[in-house]
């Protein structure tokens, strides 16, 4: 028998609406919300370079932007511990560059080049960073939830079985308000509440699965952590349009999952700001719904709030966006500079090396059933996670 689920307060105080001004009116020190306002402002960048230079042919296939929902991968990268897992869709420029990867290797992936995170061989929808604990990137919608639950698996296993300790991370599984309705989304839910998997599954709901509304697709579209009750997760509605927000109830949210080893839905209210991909001319929303969301620009309000608080100015905010500028040119030139993926290249990356001959315990009857010692190791040597 499972402790009771207790519900999680469904509408916290906002963060935005704390009394007085100065740096102590910041629910974080100033360092770290201006350190915050640095990453969205240098994932917009990144993205408006990105649609450029997909434009210039410089990407090819399919090319998904993160413009408008750039607190979301912040506030939420924040609020965890580097050793937490990441897994997102394809959507995922901002994640990976908040959880720390270099605008180098993220430009170059997306160029196809030798010089980018998966030597060119995922491009946008496949950000991979294995130090940072990003574990992709996935194409097909919903791939990343089972993945989410077999991460949270792995590291728990790991941290209590292995290592003989309290299972002390917790996986972010990011998906799309699409994406809710792929039955391995359930049979990923069902698995990490019978198993109490420290996962927390984050629905960025931007309203919309390609030129789908979520209203007409989805049941229960007002409610969308209904899905995650049904198999006794614990839930949290977040404001996505303010990094102060996603970071304070996220961080009560990751603490609360790692310290009872338990699975968690998250709605993250949010939107996108251009199309679905490069391709979509967004003829299924009016201009004027648009204009509403971009008038809750994510950065401008906390740029807003750091100037009320008297840590931000004109001349701070000027000297951030060039550095970000530069940076981001200096990502297109390496991208460029860097040598296209050779097709040899293709060989390689497939199976753990060295992958030898058949690795079971035993060898199957027809060649004899002696016992067969495990010649299976990961390439760095190491197995495992950590
Ligand atoms: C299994 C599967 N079905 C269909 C597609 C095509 N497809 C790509 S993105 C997408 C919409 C997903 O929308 P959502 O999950 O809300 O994510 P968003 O694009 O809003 O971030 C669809 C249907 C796919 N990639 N995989
Ligand atoms: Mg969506």
């Amino acid at each position: 028998m499972k402790d009771p689920i207790v519900p999680m307060p469904q509408v916290a105080p906002p963060a935005v609406a704390t009394a007085g001004t100065g740096a102590s009116s910041l629910p974080v020190p100033a360092s770290t919300a201006m350190q915050w306002l640095r990453t969205m402002h240098l994932v917009r960048e990144f993205e408006v370079r990105c649609m450029q230079s997909y434009q210039e042919k410089k990407i090819g296939g399919f090319c998904h932007v993160y413009i408008g929902q750039e607190a979301v991968a912040v506030g939420c990268v924040a609020a965890m511990q580097p050793q937490d897992p990441i897994v997102t869709a394809y959507r995922d420029h901002g994640h990976a560059l908040a959880r720390g990867m270099s605008s180098r290797a993220c430009m170059a992936e997306m160029f196809g080049r030798a010089g980018g995170c998966a030597k060119g061989k995922g491009g946008s929808m496949h950000m991979f960073d294995r130090p940072n604990n990003l574990f992709g990137g996935h194409g097909i919608v919903g791939a990343q939830t089972p993945l989410g639950a077999g991460l949270a698996f792995a590291t728990k296993y790991e941290d209590e079985v292995i290592l003989g300790g309290k299972s002390r991370r917790v996986s972010l599984s990011f998906l799309g308000d699409g994406a809710v309705n792929q039955g391995a989304f359930y049979e990923a839910q069902n698995l990490a509440g019978l198993l109490d998997l420290p996962v927390i599954f984050i629905i960025e709901n931007n309203g919309y699965s390609m030129g789908t509304a979520i209203h007409r697709g989805t049941t229960m579209s007002h409610d969308i952590c209904i899905k995650g009750r049904a198999h006794g997760l614990r839930e949290a509605t977040i404001d996505g349009m303010d990094v102060l927000s996603v970071y304070r109830d996220m961080k009560a949210l990751a603490d609360w999952c790692r310290e009872h080893s338990r699975p968690a839905i998250v709605d993250m209210k949010c939107y996108r700001f251009k199309g679905h991909s490069m391709s979509d001319p967004r003829k299924y929303r009016t201009r004027e719904e648009e204009a509403h969301h971009e008038s809750n620009d994510p950065i401008i309000t906390l740029e807003r709030r750091l100037t009320n608080a008297g840590v931000l100015d004109e001349a701070r905010l000027a000297s951030m966006l060039k550095e970000v500028r530069e940076e981001v040119r200096d990502a297109v030139a390496h991208a460029n500079a860097s040598e296209p993926t050779s097709a040899s290249e293709l060989y390689r990356d497939v199976f753990v090396e060295p992958w030898g001959r058949y690795t079971g315990s035993s060898l199957p009857d027809y060649m004899g059933g002696a016992t067969n010692a495990c010649t299976f190791r990961a390439t760095d040597g190491k197995e495992g996670l950590v």
